[in-house]
């Protein structure tokens, strides 16, 4: 039994709910299913590391189709979920591919046909009985379609709009396996057949964390905030942006088997007003800035926090009245976020706040500025959840008002040439700050879930005394 346990480790993402996880994916499935009532059918990734290069999370340990992680728990390629409201046979049927010892050989343990055992395991975590081969798939699916009143088939592929237009990611498997489904439903000559889009109702049910989901979101965020201290603490032994990745990713990683939420960002300097800075590479002087951007997973919920330091340890006169600026900013948006209210209208808040600053503080002082963009560098908010950036990556959600249970990033950040005299001194710097916390949407507020994360120039500037 302890064997059987280790063994299929990483293959099941229970999201901590132990016994009640069979009960957990069930009420997901059947909430879907009552919002859908059609016949429906999902896939997961189509290959895993093993294989070809899945969208950006291919380096990750947990690779799994979100829609399908959130459903079914599973972490391994290869897995499609029919859903049938109406069928009194059954409603619910799992297709997986067979066991294959030359891929268990290379990559390690995987479930599939013929290994019952295995299959027993499946039907134990997703509480999913009927499990089959996939390659019969077409198959039932034409005999479920052929069945249904409503002529329509459900799936999941994400679309959106940008400048009004309808947009639609055709590059990944969702986009593919609609592809299949259409070819499919054309070859069954049913009049008035019709392909529908679950996605709304899909992230509409998804979005909302529940109990588990922000337990696992709090240890992300814990496990990230004592690494960061750690890094602090250390840094002045650290003399590049490497240095610091390696140190804090070290951290991250002695303190969770789920591995990094993404690559972290650490740019100094310059370097950290490229708002993606992937290079890492370069050395910083004392006098600079330092900007990270990092998180841990815990489960299948993500960390993304953004702090900016001073590689001295003290913040001089310029940057200490620029990050002052977007602090407060940060603080404005996590008193205004709560329920019923739209990420627009903190995107307003934010940046508004910013903007003002920037003349009734800066310029007041006799500062003179070049920013790289007009009015706002990034939104200030996005959906987190099964994925670090969750929601439609259209950011359709934007103007919708915001439910209690969803998660999303607060994370001002200021990015420019600054040039100001403080008392006699001149200080010139083009510079990137970027702070980043997580908020729980409740219906009064929110939860900041970051809120241990030092971040005022006070703790900071202690932390990094050693
Ligand atoms: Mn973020």
């Amino acid at each position: 039994m302890k064997n059987n346990k280790k063994t299929y480790t990483g293959i099941f993402r229970d999201g901590g709910a132990g016994k009640f996880a069979k009960r957990r994916f069930s009420q997901r499935r059947k909430k879907l299913m009552e919002r859908e009532n059609k016949l429906m059918v999902i896939t997961g990734v189509p290959y895993g590391p093993e294989g070809k290069t899945v969208w950006s999370y291919a380096y990750c340990a947990t690779y799994q189709e979100p829609s399908i992680m959130y459903l079914t728990g599973i972490n391994q390629s290869e897995v499609v979920l029919l859903l049938d409201p109406n069928s009194k046979v059954s409603d619910e049927i799992l297709f997986v591919a067979e066991k294959d010892l030359n891929l268990e050989f290379w990559n390690g343990i995987r479930f599939g046909v013929g290994d019952e055992k295995s299959i027993r395991e499946v039907q134990k975590v997703t509480g999913i009985q009927d499990v089959r081969d996939i390659r019969d798939l077409k198959q039932v699916l034409k005999e479920r379609f052929i069945k249904q009143k409503k002529k329509q088939l459900g799936t999941f592929w994400v679309e959106g709009t940008r400048n009004k237009k309808k947009v639609e990611i055709k590059t990944d498997h969702n986009w593919d396996f609609k592809t299949r489904l259409s070819g499919w439903l054309r070859s069954w000559k049913t009049p008035g057949a019709e392909l529908v889009n679950i996605m709304g109702n899909h992230f509409d049910l998804r979005m909302p964390l529940d109990e588990y989901d922000v337990a696992n979101t709090q240890m992300a965020s814990d496990v990230t905030g004592n690494a960061f201290k750690a890094t602090l603490k250390n840094f002045q032994a650290l003399r590049s942006e490497y240095q610091v990745q390696g140190f804090i990713e070290g951290q991250m990683q002695m303190n969770s088997p789920y591995g990094l939420s993404f690559p972290s960002i650490v740019a100094s300097g310059r370097n950290a007003t490229v708002l993606h800075y992937m290079k890492n590479d370069d050395a910083f002087s004392k006098k600079e800035l330092v900007l990270i951007d990092f998180g841990v997973r815990w489960m299948t919920m993500h960390a993304d926090i953004s702090r900016t330091v001073p590689a001295s340890g003290r913040f001089n006169p310029l940057q200490k009245m620029l990050y002052e600026i977007v602090l407060k900013a940060q603080k404005a948006v996590q008193r205004k976020a709560k329920a019923g209210v739209t990420i627009d209208e903190l995107n307003d808040c934010c940046w508004g706040s910013i903007n003002s600053d920037l003349d009734t503080v800066f310029r007041a002082a006799g500062g003179k500025c070049k920013l790289k963009y007009n009015n706002r560098p990034h939104g200030v908010s996005h959906l987190m959840g099964e994925q670090e950036h969750d929601g439609d990556p259209f950011r359709n959600y934007l103007s919708r008002p915001m439910q209690s249970g969803w998660l999303i990033s607060n994370e001002p950040g200021l990015y420019g040439t600054f040039h100001i005299k403080l008392n006699g001194k001149t200080y010139e710097e083009e510079i990137g700050i970027r702070i980043e916390d997580n908020l729980l949407i409740t219906k009064t507020g929110c939860r900041n879930m970051s809120r241990k994360i030092p971040k005022s120039v006070a703790e900071i500037e202690r932390l990094m005394e050693g």
